[in-house]
């Protein structure tokens, strides 16, 4: 079994194109985060990196639209980066960018490395140019119809209605964004990565977690959904990738590469070596040595990201480090999934997102507030949703009523009883107990439920499971909770004064206990906590693992008799509706509605155009789930005449139930596609209003089956 020494951990390197929204905290940052602080909780030798990706076509493009240079929007948006993380508490040891000349030779130097040993395969091909911007344009900067699906608004790379995965090339009328214009293809050269040629030991060493015939590690313990799009990568055969661009922001194409002029290296051939350079800088700014980090076998390498760069974290960046030789390979890729926002996605165009930045203006100081509520939804398996009302209930509920509470209570009941003196107990004492276990003290019993449940919450971090390991972490404050309720020492006090040590005593181990664990969620709660109970606040080196010995000899206390802690504050304040209110408010009055943002109206047709379409009116007579894709129905549709399926994007909109017998209009004559293994024929209309809603077009009451509409 692998045994790490040492690990290296990233958190993927954020866009320096746009301010960072509650959506990339929860995919990358938050539980990086988590488990690096545990790590260092349990005295692990851990290495945390990430940094500003600066390079890459969107930063292009932002500055020529906004008339001003990369480099000015990326140096605006690292700072602004850096200083939203150090808010959050996100705990990197190194927080770098790739435009450092550091990153630039490292990248280069890898670039040369595969180069030279006959890596690339050069090829010419014939790319879109758009001659109004002057500029070769990358995928994301064309849009046209959807070869699949017909969707009318779908990327050079990606049609985001059907999944499918394009080339600009498969567009049907495609325009460039940049200018509006149609562009023209262009000859151009650029070196490609043979990934056909890792296709076999990508799959070896994914699927069955074997590297070169040995064990790399288990891949029972990768989620689902990442070995299930790693897999479906693989299904679809790989093919060579471009590993260059025509660019003139980037990194350069090493010059002594003939025909290396005015090329750049692909955003994602350059953004995840820099995890190495980051890792570099580290190494020089801290006088250790990089090298072990990045080639020793037992060095655990994990990456954090969210969904959508699965595949270049698992697929090419493991093909880029196996063609250079002498690199290790991730242990693991916990990738998250989405995060939407009060039903809908998350959207930097639409306004449609809560702003990091601007959510520690508004709801200043609660930081872990944030981070609590997003590590409780965090979309770890599928994707999930931040609601405002949800955020309220969950600090006012649980860190107010449960955290908050039980800790203070400890702390007052012990400045009033004791004078804020850990009071000393006898062993012997106190026998009833809601956690009773044969044979052992109350004091010893109830110290082996508190181990109990912080192992628990440790097995849930090792595994990546965060919302589970917070949930134990919660259960270990209402057990406390519970604890004092059933013991009720206010109403013993007087009766039993001997017991109501013992009692108190166990509070106190409790909340400290707590002081530790919430540490990886809730690092400034910690350092609040530690103060309360007047203690040295965490260095992360070896304190879980101290307490967890200590807890398991049994002999120790967490906090000495005698120790005298500090003023009674409290944790949590509730946050109050009208708060919630404004934030909801603001959310509504600043989006923009499609409309504003890209729904301009489309160009002019001519009216042989419009009559060449059949729309019919029709009625959904079943409707089901689609077995091979979560956003799609399959639907029947009586047009009269006949029944038809057609298969529909509407999965995340409407329950199949609720929509047989909805009577609706399609489009009779579209071609027939197969869609995910299904033939649909035609295309129901549908209506979206500027918040995403849909609803079907139908006609009034009454109107037969198969009407002719125009
Ligand atoms: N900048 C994409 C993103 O922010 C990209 C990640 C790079 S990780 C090496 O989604
Ligand atoms: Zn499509």
């Amino acid at each position: 079994m692998f045994r790490a020494k040492r690990y290296l951990v990233t958190s993927a390197l954020p866009y320096a194109n746009g301010p960072l929204h509650i959506g990339h905290l929860a995919g990358a940052y938050i539980p990086a985060d988590i488990y690096v602080r545990f790590l260092r909780l349990c005295g692990k030798d851990v290495v945390y990196v990430g940094g500003s990706d600066e390079h890459g076509a969107a930063i292009t493009i932002k500055a020529l639209k906004e008339n001003s240079q990369p480099k000015d929007i990326v140096d605006k948006y690292h700072e602004e980066f850096k200083e939203a993380f150090k808010q959050m508490n996100i705990s990197f040891d190194i927080y770098h960018r790739t435009s450092e000349k550091i990153h630039h030779e490292t990248s280069q130097e890898f670039f040369r490395e595969l180069y030279s040993k006959g890596e690339f395969q050069e090829i010419e091909s014939e790319q879109y140019f758009d001659t109004e911007a002057n500029q070769f344009l990358a995928d994301r900067y064309i849009k046209g119809t959807c070869p699949k699906c017909s969707y009318e608004d779908a990327y050079g790379d990606q049609c985001e209605n059907c999944g499918s995965s394009l080339s600009p090339t498969e567009l049907i009328n495609p325009t460039s964004t940049l200018s509006g214009s149609e562009p023209i293809k262009r000859k151009t050269k650029h070196w490609y990565l043979s990934l056909d040629k890792y296709e076999d030991w990508l799959r070896e060493w994914i699927e069955t977690g074997q590297l070169d015939g040995k064990e790399h590690h288990n891949p029972e313990h990768w989620k689902n959904h990442v070995l299930g799009q790693c897999k479906s990568w693989l299904d679809g055969g790989l093919q060579p990738r471009s590993m260059t661009r025509d660019l003139d922001w980037g990194v350069d194409v090493p010059s002594e590469i003939p025909g290396s002029q005015g090329k750049k290296l692909y955003v994602w051939m350059d953004a995840p070596i820099g995890y190495i350079s980051a890792t570099k800088q580290w190494a020089v700014d801290n006088n250790k040595d990089w090298e072990p980090y990045w080639k020793d076998e037992d060095t655990a390498l994990i990456h954090f990201i969210g969904k959508d760069n699965i595949v270049f974290h698992c697929l090419t960046f493991p093909a880029i480090l196996k063609a250079h030789g002498d690199f290790i390979l991730p242990q693991n890729v916990p990738a998250n999934q989405f995060l939407n926002l009060e039903g809908r996605k998350i959207s930097t165009s639409k306004n449609w997102a809560v702003w990091v930045n601007e959510y520690l203006k508004d709801m200043e100081g609660k930081e872990d507030e944030l981070r609590y509520h997003m590590i409780k939804i965090m979309p770890e398996k599928r994707d999930s949703e931040f609601t405002w009302k949800g955020f309220q209930e969950s600090v006012n509920n649980e860190l107010v009523n449960n955290l908050a509470n039980f800790t203070n209570r400890v702390i007052v009941l012990t400045s009033k009883y004791y004078d804020g003196v850990v009071p000393a107990f006898d062993e012997n004492q106190g026998i009833s107990s809601c956690h009773d276990k044969d044979e052992l003290s109350f004091h010893d019993s109830e110290m082996i439920s508190l181990f109990d449940g912080l192992a628990e919450m440790g097995d849930h971090v090792r595994k990546f499971d965060f919302r589970g390991a917070m949930n134990a972490f919660m259960t270990v404050s209402s057990n406390g909770n519970q604890f004092l309720q059933f013991n009720e020492p206010w109403k013993a006090k007087d009766e039993d004064p001997e017991l109501v040590k013992v009692v108190m005593n166990v509070g106190l181990q409790y909340v400290v206990a707590l002081s530790i664990a919430c540490r990886p969620f809730l690092p400034k709660t910690s350092d609040k906590l530690r103060r309360i109970l007047n203690l040295e606040p965490l260095k992360e080196e070896g304190e879980w693992t101290k307490m967890m010995d200590t807890l398991a000899e049994g002999e120790e206390q967490l906090i000495a008799n005698g120790h005298k802690i500090g003023e009674p504050e409290h944790l949590f304040s509730r946050i109050e509706d009208t708060v919630i209110q404004e934030q909801i408010d603001k959310l509504m009055a600043t989006s923009k509605t499609d409309t504003e943002t890209n729904s301009p109206i489309k160009n002019t047709i001519q009216f042989d155009d419009f009559m060449k379409l059949d729309i019919r009116t029709a009625t959904i007579t079943s409707a089901e789930a689609h077995p091979n894709a979560d956003k799609l129905l399959k639907l029947s549709v009586d047009l009269g005449f006949e029944t038809r399926t057609i298969v529909s994007g509407i999965a995340q909109h409407f329950d199949p139930a609720d929509i047989v017998g909805k009577k609706i209009s399609i489009i009779a004559n579209l071609a027939p596609r197969k869609i995910r293994g299904i033939e649909s024929n035609g295309m129901i209309l549908m209506a979206e209003d500027d918040k995403g809603h849909l609803a079907f077009v139908s006609p009034e009451n009454g109107m037969m089956n198969g009407a002719v509409v125009r």
